[in-house]
Formats: C-alpha cells, sequence, structure tokens
C-alpha cells in the first residue's frame, strides 16, 4: 500500500540517530514507500534534534512524508507500525551495572507501557540501545498486549561484523557469505557461529580449516568489536550500528533471502535449550512480518559450551531486572 510506513525512532538527536534517520528517509527501508517519522528525545535534546530535522528537510526526500518530534512517548508512538528503541542510558563514570539496569529499566518500562497504550496493531519494536536483550525484555514484559513475538533486539551488527571478517578471510565476497549465526546476547559473551555458515555454498569452518583462527582470532574480533571502534574513532559504532538497524528492520518486514537466515535477538520459544521466554539470539527466517527460528541444526560441544555461557549471562540480567521489579 501507500499509506506512509509510521516509524519511531528513540534517541533520535544521538549518534546513531544522525546516521539512521537519513538512511530511513531516503528510502532504504521501505524501498521507496513513504515514511513517516516519529523522534523522541528526552527534553534537553530536542533543541538539538531540530537542528537534525531541518536538515532532513534539506534533503528534500522524496520518501519522507512526514517528521514529528517530541517527548511525550505517547504522543510520538501513536499508531506506529514500527518503532526502533536506540535511545539509551551509557554507562558513565562510577556506575555499576545495577545502576545501568535501573536506569535502562526505567526508559524501557515506560516505553513499553507508551507502546502498549498507542502504538498499531501491526507494530514491531526492535531495540539497539544496550544492554538490548534486556531491554527489550523489559519493553515486552510492560506491553502485556503486544504479542511476544514482535519484539526484538539487535544482533544483525554482529552478525555483518561476522560476515565481514569471515570474508576477510576467505577471500570471497560478502554476498559469498550466507548462514551466518549470532547465538546469544548482543555482548562480549555472544557466539558467533561458522560451523553452520557457508561461503559460497561450503561449509565455512571446513573451508577456513583453522580452528586456531576460529576460536582466537575470528570469535573475538566479532565480540570486541565495537571496543576496537571505540579505540580507534573516539566514539562507539554509529553510522555501521545505523545500517545493521536498517537492515534488521527491512528483513524483518519484508523478510529474509531465500537460502538464508539472519540472526535476530527473539523472546525464545526454548528452542535449542534457551530458556523459554529470555530473549536471545537465533538463527531465523522472516516472512511478512514474521520471524521463526531455523530448527534441526547440529549443536556439538564446542558450540553448546558458548551459547550456553552467553544465555547464562542473559539469565542473570534477568534476573537482575527482576529483583529491581522492572519486569
Ligand atoms: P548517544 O548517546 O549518541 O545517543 C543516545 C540518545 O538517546 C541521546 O540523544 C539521548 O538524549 C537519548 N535518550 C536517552 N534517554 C532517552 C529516552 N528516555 N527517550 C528518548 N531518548 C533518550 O548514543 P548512540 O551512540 O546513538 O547509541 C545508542 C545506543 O545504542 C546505546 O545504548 C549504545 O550502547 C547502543 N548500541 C547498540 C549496538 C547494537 O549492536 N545493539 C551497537 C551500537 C551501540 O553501541
Amino acid at each position: 500500500s501507500s499509506a506512509p510506513l509510521k516509524v519511531a525512532v528513540t534517541g533520535a538527536a544521538g549518534q546513531i540517530g544522525y546516521s539512521l534517520l537519513f538512511r530511513l528517509a531516503s528510502g532504504a527501508l521501505t524501498n521507496g514507500r513513504p515514511i513517516e517519522l516519529r523522534l523522541l528525545e528526552i527534553t534537553p535534546a530536542l533543541k538539538a534534534l531540530e537542528g537534525v530535522v531541518m536538515e532532513l528537510d534539506d534533503c528534500a526526500f522524496p520518501s519522507l512524508a512526514g517528521v514529528e518530534i517530541g517527548d511525550d512517548a505517547e504522543k510520538i508512538f501513536d499508531g506506529v507500525n514500527l518503532a526502533l528503541l536506540v535511545g539509551a542510558r551509557p554507562r558513565g563514570p562510577g556506575m555499576e551495572r545495577g545502576d545501568l539496569l535501573s536506569a535502562n529499566g526505567a526508559i524501557f518500562t515506560a516505553q513499553g507501557k507508551a507502546l502498549n497504550a498507542v502504538a498499531a496493531d501491526d507494530v514491531r519494536i526492535g531495540v539497539t540501545g544496550n544492554p538490548a536483550n534486556t531491554n527489550a525484555l523489559i519493553a515486552h514484559k510492560n506491553a502485556p498486549d503486544i504479542p511476544a513475538e514482535r519484539f526484538s533486539a539487535l544482533t544483525r551488527l554482529d552478525h555483518n561484523r561476522a560476515i565481514s571478517q569471515l570474508a576477510a578471510k576467505t577471500g570471497a565476497p560478502v554476498t559469498d557469505i550466507t548462514k551466518m549465526t549470532i547465538w546469544g546476547n548482543h555482548s562480549a559473551t555472544q557466539y558467533p557461529d561458522l560451523f553452520h555458515a557457508e561461503v559460497a555454498g561450503k561449509n565455512a569452518a571446513e573451508t577456513v580449516g583453522d580452528q586456531d583462527w576460529l576460536e582466537n582470532t575470528f570469535i573475538p574480533t566479532v565480540a570486541k568489536r565495537g571496543a576496537a571502534i571505540i579505540e580507534a574513532r573516539g566514539s562507539s559504532s554509529a553510522a555501521s550500528a545505523a545500517s545493521a538497524t536498517v537492515d534488521a528492520a527491512r528483513d524483518w518486514l519484508f523478510g529474509s533471502a531465500e537460502g538464508d537466515w539472519v540472526s535476530m535477538a527473539v523472546v525464545s520459544d526454548g528452542s535449542y535449550g534457551v530458556p523459554e521466554g529470555l530473549v536471545s539470539s537465533f538463527p531465523v527466517t522472516t516472512k511478512d512480518g514474521d520471524w521463526s527460528i531455523v530448527q534441526g541444526l547440529d549443536i556439538d560441544d564446542f558450540s553448546r559450551a558458548r551459547i550456553d555461557a552467553s544465555v547464562a549471562e542473559l539469565a542473570d540480567e534477568r534476573d537482575a531486572v527482576t529483583e529491581l521489579g522492572l519486569i
């Protein structure tokens, strides 16, 4: 249909927002279908956000049907079909993990409730703001009328990083890399899996044939890429995070490629021994706005231990936010 897709972005005046909004407005998500942007920020950031909107105006994007900004989630989320929750509280100096979880808990409980009250019936919610998996869990638990499968957290950046590293190692173009999987948490414990990935249709782990590289170079490089970007650039990944946010939303709404899958952190149904209800990353295929976890993959002992370690961290985070009364 040609009715504009209503897309909310939170933290719109931030670093990721500065890249994401222009990709969305240019039609990268909707393939040219008109898009209406609803931009949520905290009150002190609204002036900066007005400046960003001036720049959006100045692009004269043909697919941008309207922009609304504000600091009231119930107004901004009204009728949205997609909510990209990017804004979050970063860990400040001296902040303990519990402080970080409560600061973000306050944001994601409120936003979950607001989405529950006013979003469109077909809303999909993608969480980029960290700790992404647990923030998605909090939003989901505070939005009882929205089906659990409408919530996801972003592990697509990790997925894209893994594709890029494998392409560089094998000399294959990124388009030859398929069936990449990130399992678990979007954190340093994540498990990028080469045992099911393929390079030009051949098993990636066998093609690489180097367990030492897989274990001691590939996995840590992907898992610690965020820190390497901060070290090099002086600030955290922004354009790549925005690009992954668009990739994830586009595939979710419009479908993953035939013969391939993507990584998304979704509410577990117990697949692969991941406790039901945890928001954990899985290999998924998507079609018509729905995802389904790829079933039947053989998980060897090496992979089992890595998945279990990351899932244990997610269970700890869930227990911590349960104790804080956030879910
Ligand atoms: P910035 O600090 O540049 O921007 C965050 C914005 O969120 C700020 O403008 C702030 O005012 C706003 N904000 C805070 N509370 C809000 C609220 N209650 N409602 C609306 N807006 C609010 O961070 P940026 O670099 O853009 O990163 C945003 C988030 O993405 C961070 O949590 C970051 O850790 C996370 N990331 C997640 C990644 C992923 O792959 N899942 C990778 C990149 C990034 O690190």
